[in-house]
């Protein structure tokens, strides 16, 4: 088993003859050019999981063809750029895979490639299993998932300090997709510099008061004169750890990511001044290496997260909360007029409570959605 997997290497290694592949292929002729990329993380800063590492050596002991253990590293326009010990390569995806396999790889995905002799694309054989997933709901209960990374440690909600613009139900909700999926989650309040030192400190009590102590909160400001937080968002993903910046288009996700690279490296783009709304400026979706600290994912602006099937998030980031639930003596209790509700009961005594208000309208609208996914679901 060993001995095909460092065989599958030297093979490989004898083929590179360039650190990077650098044409394209079918398809792809508008893509960057490979050698153009930079921020691009070292092989050996990506490391599998052992359950990773065996599916990998049982897929190669099916087939016959010299395989490498590749990470996906980026996607750009959907199509993937695979990292290998040896090299850097676009790749498409074998004839093996079905449609809705290849429609669902993600940045973070450790994948069994082949480089076919004389050819510059790799060739994607096999998905291997995941340890996390961030994924989220496009298009309701009826849509379909997506998967915005994979194999993520970490989820920065970042979302703008903009005047009145503090959005605890969207902070929130991106903190119980992300839990759900088993990812740590961290929240990143930018542009402090445009609003008061109070306003800064209220918003950052009240995202405390919603996620709980346990949930770190930076906040960061990035402007032409000054620049803050920033390492404390480094810390947030320490080396050997992948992070995922989280946000709507003009959260100024890209700006932190230049920020902790101290140089300009990501598009960043300006925002509406009616509304403060981005333009969706980053297309890309990519890991960055982070000097002095692991790898984060800079990702295209999110419109909506929508709260379907994502139940053992909720009670993940509201665990006091969902405990009281499981009490309740309806099975279907709402948690707003019920006899017998424990919600209410425990934690309904201050009407203003805004961490028992959010969680009593994610708890709704995940009711509405699983009642045509699940109707078994107990929230
Ligand atoms: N004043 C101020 N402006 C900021 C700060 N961070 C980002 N901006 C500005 O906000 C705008 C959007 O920033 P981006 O970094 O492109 O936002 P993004 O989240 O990457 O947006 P998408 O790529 O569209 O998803 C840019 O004009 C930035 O200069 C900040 O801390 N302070
Ligand atoms: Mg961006
Ligand atoms: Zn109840």
């Amino acid at each position: 088993m060993a001995k095909r997997n460092s065989r599958t290497r030297r093979n490989i290694r004898r083929k590179a003859q360039a650190k990077v592949r650098d044409k394209g292929g079918q398809g792809a002729g508008q893509l960057p050019e490979l050698s153009t990329l930079t921020e691009l993380p070292a092989f050996d800063q990506l490391v599998c999981s052992s359950r990773q590492a065996e599916a990998f050596q049982r897929y190669c002991d099916g087939v016959d063809e010299s395989l490498s253990l590749g990470c996906v590293v980026r996607l750009d326009r959907g199509y993937p750029a695979v990292l290998t010990e040896d090299e850097v390569f676009r790749a498409e995806f074998s004839a093996q895979l079905t449609k809705s396999d290849f429609s669902r790889v993600a940045v973070g995905d450790w994948v069994a490639v082949r480089v076919p002799h004389g050819h510059d694309m790799g060739l994607i054989e096999c998905i291997l299993p995941r340890e996390s997933d961030i994924a989220r709901w496009r298009g309701g209960s009826r849509g379909e998932k997506q998967t915005l990374a994979a194999n993520v440690d970490v989820v920065i909600v970042v979302q703008a300090l903009e005047k009145g613009r503090l959005s605890l139900n969207r902070i929130a909700r991106s903190a119980v997709v992300a839990a759900d999926c088993g990812a740590d989650v961290a929240v990143v309040l930018t542009k402090c510099d445009s609003v008061s030192v109070e306003e800064v400190n209220a918003a950052r009590e009240s995202v405390c008061a919603v996620l709980g102590k346990n949930c770190p909160v930076v906040c960061s400001s990035v402007d032409d004169s000054a620049t803050s937080g920033i390492e404390d968002v480094r810390s947030l993903v320490p080396a050997g750890k992948i992070g995922i910046m989280l946000g709507q288009s003009g959260a100024g996700k890209s700006t932190l990511l230049n920020a902790l690279l101290g140089r300009e490296a990501l598009e960043t783009g300006s925002v509406r001044e009616s509304d403060g709304v981005g333009r969706h400026t980053t297309v890309t979706r990519r890991m960055v290496a982070i000097p002095n600290a692991g790898i984060i994912v800079d990702e295209p602006g999110l419109r909506t997260l929508q709260m379907v099937g994502h139940e053992r998030g909720l009670a993940k980031v509201f665990p006091d909360i969902a405990d009281a639930a499981r009490e309740c003596r309806f099975r279907n209790c709402t948690h707003t007029h019920e006899p017998g509700c424990m919600v209410q009961e425990r934690f309904g005594a201050n009407e203003q409570d805004s961490r028992l208000q959010t969680y009593l309208t994610l708890a709704n609208e995940m009711r509405e959605s699983a009642q045509t996914l699940d109707p078994d679901i107990v929230i």
